[in-house]
């Protein structure tokens, strides 16, 4: 087989079902084996939204997003996209073309060195110079990228290896004597943390992004309820336990709760499933939680004790180790007092906004999306103020269903990205919300969309402001709104003139509606709210302040 049809062969192997892509001169062979090959291609308006719609499908999925671009100018476009997965743990296999492998280093026509230049955002790359080396480095792509902490693997593929011919392989299995994921916790701390837990008389669960992974969100609900504890979600936990529980606390950090936050910061133990401590969920790193001992489960060695010091780390995959520790736990913590305190925080320092007025509130928009779905929606976002009210005033119940940058802010990450969750699963309803801002970033994925006939639900919160930057602007830089106010174009008849359909909302009473008739078209919808240009996002922990230093303009 010539190189070209490898590659798909060993796609269709690795299970793939849908690629995001954008063609180009040294990706030619590649393209023309697709031409008859039975795999769903979409051709993407821009290579930055093939990665984040690759990206936005592994989310929804569980399953390896994959993208394919051309050399030089195509590869370098999913830079951000690959940050964005690296970052945010998240498999993807990113495959791009080369120029001839005589041409490398020649400053050649379309060539870029993009092993080199993703090596510090990939979770590994190869570049391929032997036709016979194909399939098993595309078999190892996918294991390393979807295994232990999850993400990106690029593979670079020159033209003339795409050209030439070999015998196509698969192994049956991936062993690598480098990488060897831990999946079980060691027994000896699994014992040591049962018996932590049982002394614990403040504890609280402190849950990320590898809950989700893992899928351990049902062993988590049991070890809470088990022990007692509450529990809160960073930014990329959301949906690893239901915010609607008795013992939810919400997010935590610079704009979580301020009873994850007091919780957080009075805690005796801390029990981290899969967060890595990130500087928006610790703040001042100096003040933490300062009578916590802390439980580290992580699959990532190298995550434990890099920003905050642990007691006992468990290395290994989070839902084995909950498993075995629910198994283990004998003796139960007395929590109770510890469980009024929060409730009085709980009902001292609710989430709020000042309601009435003539101007449309986000925060309303929101709660009015979650009665209608009940939380059985996918939930992408942009990056800013929209984003943040996303994570407090809609109940994130379900895993893999809130897609957010996490790690990364990419504002433009959205749109693409719940394109792709929509054709992982297309039964589900799938809404980007989104600022005026970030949605001009990938707004030629419209044409992708209505191509393809991918129903994504825009909700645009137009403040007419980039408006986190703004936020800040207004609280520590004097109000010198500088180049944070920007123009848009007619939402309602740019989706329009791209085949899609537009809405503009402007009252309160036309909320609900609009959002039904979104939900019932059978097409794109972009919904455009012209919302309050000033709210801010509350409550906020300045940067460089320990997170109960909170401070909200409504108080
Ligand atoms: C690609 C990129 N550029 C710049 C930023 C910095 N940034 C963070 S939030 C924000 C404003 C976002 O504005 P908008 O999309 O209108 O959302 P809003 O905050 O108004 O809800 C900016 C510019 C970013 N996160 N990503």
């Amino acid at each position: 087989m010539k190189g070209a049809q490898i590659l798909l062969e060993a796609l269709k192997k690795a299970g793939v079902e849908v690629i995001f892509g954008y063609p180009g001169g040294q990706v030619l062979p590649i393209f023309d084996a697709l031409y008859d090959f039975d795999v769903r291609f979409i051709l993407t308006r821009h290579e930055q939204g093939a990665a984040h719609a690759a990206d936005g499908y592994a989310r929804a999925t569980g399953k390896t997003g994959v993208c394919l671009t051309t050399s030089g100018p195509g590869a370098t476009n999913l830079v951000t996209g690959i940050a964005n997965a690296y970052m945010d743990s998240i498999p993807m296999v990113a495959i791009t073309g080369q120029v001839g492998t005589h041409l490398i280093g020649n400053d050649a026509f379309q060539e870029a060195d993009v092993t080199g230049i993703t090596r510090p955002i990939t979770k590994h790359n190869f570049l391929v110079k032997d036709v016979k080396d194909l399939s098993h480095t595309i078999a190892e792509a996918f294991y390393i990228a979807s295994t232990g902490r999850p993400g990106p693997v690029l593979i670079d593929i020159p033209v003339d290896v795409q050209r030439a011919e070999a015998d196509f392989t698969w192994p049956q299995e991936i062993k690598m004597r480098s990488y060897q994921p831990t999946l079980f916790g060691h027994p000896g701390q699994i014992k040591k943390a049962a018996k932590l837990i049982a002394q614990a008389s403040k504890p609280i669960i402190y849950a990320g992004g590898g809950v989700i992974t893992s899928g351990a969100h049902s062993v988590l609900k049991d070890l809470a309820e088990k022990i007692q504890a509450p529990v809160t979600t960073t930014f990329m936990g959301l949906g690893g336990f239901p915010s609607t529980h008795k013992l939810s606390l919400g997010m935590l950090g610079m704009h979580g709760t301020a009873y994850a936050n007091h919780a957080t910061m009075e805690a005796d133990l801390i029990i981290a499933v899969g967060a890595r401590f990130d500087d928006r969920v610790t703040g001042r790193l100096d003040h933490f939680a300062p009578n916590a001992k802390v439980i580290h489960i992580d699959i990532d060695p190298s995550s434990i004790s890099k920003n905050v010091k642990v007691e006992i780390p468990i290395v290994g995959d989070a839902r084995n180790i909950i498993g075995e520790l629910l198994e283990e736990i004998g003796n139960v913590p007395d929590t109770s007092l510890w469980l009024k305190t929060v409730e009085e925080w709980k009902k001292k320092h609710p989430l709020k906004y000042k309601s009435g007025g003539k101007l449309l509130k986000p925060q309303y928009i929101l709660e009015q999306l979650w009665e209608l779905t009940k939380g059985d929606a996918v939930i992408c976002t942009e990056v800013g103020q929209s984003q943040m009210w996303a994570c407090q005033w809609y109940n994130h119940l379900y895993p893999r269903t809130w897609i957010s940058s996490g790690g990364l802010g990419t504002m433009g990450f959205g749109f693409p990205a719940a394109m792709g969750a929509k054709l992982g699963v297309p039964e589900k309803d799938v809404f980007n919300i989104a600022g005026d801002g970030s949605i001009q970033m990938n707004i030629q994925e419209l044409a992708t969309c209505v191509a393809n006939k991918i129903n994504v639900k825009v909700l645009i919160f137009n403040n007419g402001y980039l408006g986190m930057v703004r936020q800040w602007q207004e609280l520590f830089y004097k109000r010198r709104y500088s180049y944070t106010p920007i123009t848009s174009p007619d939402f309602v008849k740019l989706a329009e003139s791209y085949g899609a359909v537009g809405i503009r909302v402007t009252r309160k009473e036309e909320v609900r509606k609009a959002i039904e008739k979104a939900i019932k078209t059978d097409n794109t919808v972009f919904v455009e709210f012209i919302i309050e240009p000033e709210e801010n996002v509350w409550p906020m922990v300045p940067a460089g302040q320990a997170i109960n230093n909170m401070i909200d303009g409504l108080a």
